[in-house]
């Protein structure tokens, strides 16, 4: 018998509703779902390729160990997590818990049972040597909040169907589907900016297919979005379109902002930015003009230079302009599973509480950054990582300077991956534990909420059913964090309870968790017996959830500072600033090199980052991991379209297929990340006929942005020259 199911995408945050229909707990389509009220039949091929995933006969079914000759064998799980236990005691008794490095990546977000379970085993394994996909995507987002707002997880959202002046700056939502904004089939949502009369412009380094839909796209150079945010305000201020009384309604410290911005006028900035100062000085205006106007940045800031400064810089535009919590602008989610006060409960609402060993980066929210993992690995003395945790993450393919990653994994005493393939990271595992994948768990999305500015919740049930030799990724976690001396809450009181309650028949589950914190959120009932509020069990009776529509206006109820205001002179930013003005002042008076270009990075409609090039239906057809390169430049470096150049960094040279064109500005040349799968072709045969080769080959783990020791992954320098593997070589 065949079932139709609905589930809620669980790939990335624009959680599209699908249509799923099941045979013999085999999934015989997929195709989106028209009912649902939000993505109202919205799908991307990843979505319609997600049951290739599932049924792919390379993902892992059972526990693997690796042996000495270099391949896997299966084992047990009582085996397996016997040895992972032993092991990692080993080395913590042995060398202490900072021995222990984690690493979790960007599925790790979209799974709300692990991303409950992360405190409580972070607890169990005791160690301060946890990384993430975070400081390669949102850290300099989450280090500006808590300075701004008071708390990491206060991430302003463009509310863009209201908006009517849509300033999209270094993010492409056109293929992302949007990021820390939730916005399935964002391609109809700027369509429709313009047809109420709204403007939509696009600042990148590169002719987007989301510039293609907008009124203005202009070219700025890698790295400048701060100096050229800072002259959009100064522009406001001398032309007087500054309303400090309104500002002062919302935000302490404007006063101490403005002088500073004297430095920073369009004028100045013209050069560093690549802009001209009238294009500057005219967008500034338009957008102050604007009724419903707000500035949103993502990747391409906040994998850049002055990722931090420039992200607050994107919050006092829309700040100055009066856009903070209001209809259109730069508005706050407010979901029922609150991941904000959960962080805050958690110990998670921090930034440079504690820094690295080796280069004493700051933590942001308890992640370090990964940049310093390799080093954190090689260098010797107490604290030295021996052993390594990976949770859904591919930092080889995902983190600067892959290579040296790679080769520093191999001297680690154990490492343990939780992963559902055999990749450039988890090759190097001792033990790969395989989930049975989200398909056969219940999902909803636990960050994404955040993001959302349409409140309510979604829970989709499993879609197959778990085998029963098959563990979910909580599972997993709980009996590693169990075997170190933890539980499922890390309050060891609150385990001790669990453990003796568990004697008597009760059983954990993560929805028992989930069912609690709906409860004690700001749309719960919160155990007030008058009071009405969202529940799991109303959440799970409908296929599509229960939506309560927009969130409320304004901003104090989601402001962790106790004057309900954003705070702009809190934190190292106007040092910051102060760096940034003698950097243009030194550029002022240095000469180009007109041989190097500046790499950075995009992404694609088929690809999810590093990991689903196993999938046949995406990779075929013409190769995407190419290397965009303006005529003007391959025209200097004798490059040929479709023939390999070879790209040289501070770090690496290698080869790279190029093809010329003009969608990239001279100067600046762009590389998907998450391709580079010749290591894995033994076990993933589909990416391995289809590699391509890492961005993150060339990008460089020592030079990190300054305030929140973010990657920088764009507006790498590099050279570039025609390749010896090319037909047309001299
Ligand atoms: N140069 C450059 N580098 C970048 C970026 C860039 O723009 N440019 N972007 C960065 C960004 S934003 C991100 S988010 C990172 C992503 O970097 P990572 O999070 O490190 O890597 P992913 O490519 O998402 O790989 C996810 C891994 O999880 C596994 N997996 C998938 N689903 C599950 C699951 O449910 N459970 C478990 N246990 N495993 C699962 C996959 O097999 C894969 O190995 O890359 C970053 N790196
Ligand atoms: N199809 C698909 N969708 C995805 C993903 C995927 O891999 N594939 N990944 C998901 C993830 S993990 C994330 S975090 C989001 C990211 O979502 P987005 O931020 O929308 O991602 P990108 O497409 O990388 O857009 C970054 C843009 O910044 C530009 N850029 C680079 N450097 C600079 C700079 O210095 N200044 C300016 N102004 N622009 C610059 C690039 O040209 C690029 O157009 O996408 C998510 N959605
Ligand atoms: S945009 Fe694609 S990957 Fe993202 S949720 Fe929708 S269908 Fe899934
Ligand atoms: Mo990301």
């Amino acid at each position: 018998m065949k079932k139709s199911i609905a589930r809620q995408c669980n790939l990335c945050e624009a959680g599209c509703g699908l249509i799923m229909e099941v045979q013999d707990n085999q999934i015989v389509s997929v195709k989106a779902d028209k009912n649902d009220p939000i993505t109202q039949g919205y799908i991307c091929p990843k979505g319609a390729s997600i049951a290739d995933v599932h049924h792919d006969p390379e993902r892992l079914r059972g526990p693997v160990r690796r042996e000495s000759d270099g391949n896997f064998r299966p084992i047990s799980w009582q085996e397996a997590f016997a040895e992972v236990a032993t092991r990692l005691k080993q080395v913590r008794n042995d060398h202490g818990p900072d021995a222990v490095g984690v690493y979790f990546g960007n599925p790790m977000i979209h799974n709300y049972s692990g991303v409950l379970l992360l405190s409580a085993f972070m607890r169990a394994v005791g160690t301060r040597n946890r990384m993430s996909a975070g400081s390669q995507d949102i850290s300099p987002r989450f280090a500006a909040s808590y300075y701004l707002y008071g708390c990491t997880m206060t991430v302003p959202v463009p509310d863009i169907d209201r908006s009517d002046y849509f300033l999209c700056i270094g993010a492409n939502p056109v293929v992302s589907q949007g990021s820390a904004m939730v916005t399935p089939d964002v391609k109809s949502r700027i369509r429709d900016i313009r047809a109420r009369g709204g403007r939509v412009v696009t600042v990148d380094p590169r002719y987007t297919e989301t510039s293609k839909l907008a009124d203005e796209h202009v070219p700025i150079l890698p790295g400048s979005d701060a100096a050229f945010l800072f002259a959009m305000l100064q522009a406001l201020v001398s032309e007087d379109r500054i309303d400090r009384d309104a500002i002062g309604k919302v935000a302490t410290g404007w006063e101490d902002l403005e002088p500073r911005l004297a430095a920073f006028t369009p004028e100045r900035v013209a050069e560093t930015t690549g802009i001209e100062a009238t294009t500057i000085r005219r967008i500034a205006l338009e957008f102050a003009d604007a009724k419903a106007a707000v500035v949103y940045t993502r990747i391409g800031i906040c994998n850049s230079e002055h990722a931090t400064l420039a992200t607050w810089a994107n919050d006092l535009v829309n700040i100055a302009c009066s856009r903070l919590g209001r209809p259109g602008g730069w508005m706050f989610g407010e979901p029922c599973l609150d991941i904000a006060a959960i962080s805050e409960m958690g110990g998670m609402n921090g930034h440079a509480r504690w820094h690295s060993r080796v280069r004493k980066l700051p933590e942001t929210g308890c992640d370090l950054p990964a940049a310093i993992l390799a080093e954190e690995i090689e260098t010797p003395g107490p604290g030295q990582i021996r052993a390594m945790i990976t949770l859904a993450g591919n930092p080889v393919l995902s983190t600067p300077n892959g290579p040296r990653l790679s080769k520093a994994m191999e001297q680690l005493d154990f490492q343990v991956s939780v992963d559902l393939f055999i990749n450039e990271t988890t090759r190097h595992a001792d033990i790969i534990l395989p989930p049975c994948w989200a398909l056969a768990e219940h999902h909803t999305e636990p960050l994404a909420a955040i993001f959302d500015l349409r409140a309510g919740i979604r829970v989709s049930p499993p879609v197959v059913e778990k085998g029963e030799d098959e563990l979910a990724d909580w599972e997993i976690m709980l009996e590693i964090a169990t075997r170190l001396g933890g539980g499922p809450t890390g309050m060891k009181m609150v385990d001790a309870v669990l453990r003796m309650a568990g004697w008597l028949g009760w059983r954990f589950h993560p929805r028992k968790l989930l069912a609690l914190m709906l409860r004690i959120g700001p749309h719960g009932d919160r155990f007030l017996p008058w009071k009405k509020g969202v529940t799991l069990e109303q959440a799970e009776a409908s296929p599509h959830g229960v939506q309560l529509g927009m969130v409320r206006e304004g901003f104090a109820h989601r402001i962790f500072h106790k004057d309900g205001k954003a705070h702009i002179a809190n934190g190292p930013f106007f040092d910051a600033m102060a760096d940034l003005e003698r950097e243009i002042s030194q550029r002022d008076e240095t000469e180009a090199d007109a041989s190097q270009v500046l790499l950075i990075g995009r992404r694609e409609l088929r690809s999810c980052n590093s990991w689903m090039h196993n999938v046949k239906a995406l990779v075929a057809g013409r190769d995407s991991c190419v290397l965009l390169v303006n005529p003007i430049d391959a025209e200097r470096a004798g490059l040929i379209d479709g023939e390999p150049a070879e790209m040289e960094s501070r770090i690496f040279k290698g080869d790279v297929p190029v093809r010329v064109s003009d969608e990239v500005m001279p100067g600046v040349v762009s590389l998907p990340h998450g391709w580079g799968h010749e290591p894995s072709a033994p076990w993933q045969t589909v990416a391995g006929t289809h590699a391509g080769v890492s961005a993150n080959d060339w990008t460089d783990d020592q030079r990190v942005e300054a305030i929140a020791g973010q990657s920088i992954l764009n507006g790498v320098p590099v050279k570039l020259r025609r390749s010896r593997a090319a037909s047309h070589a001299a």
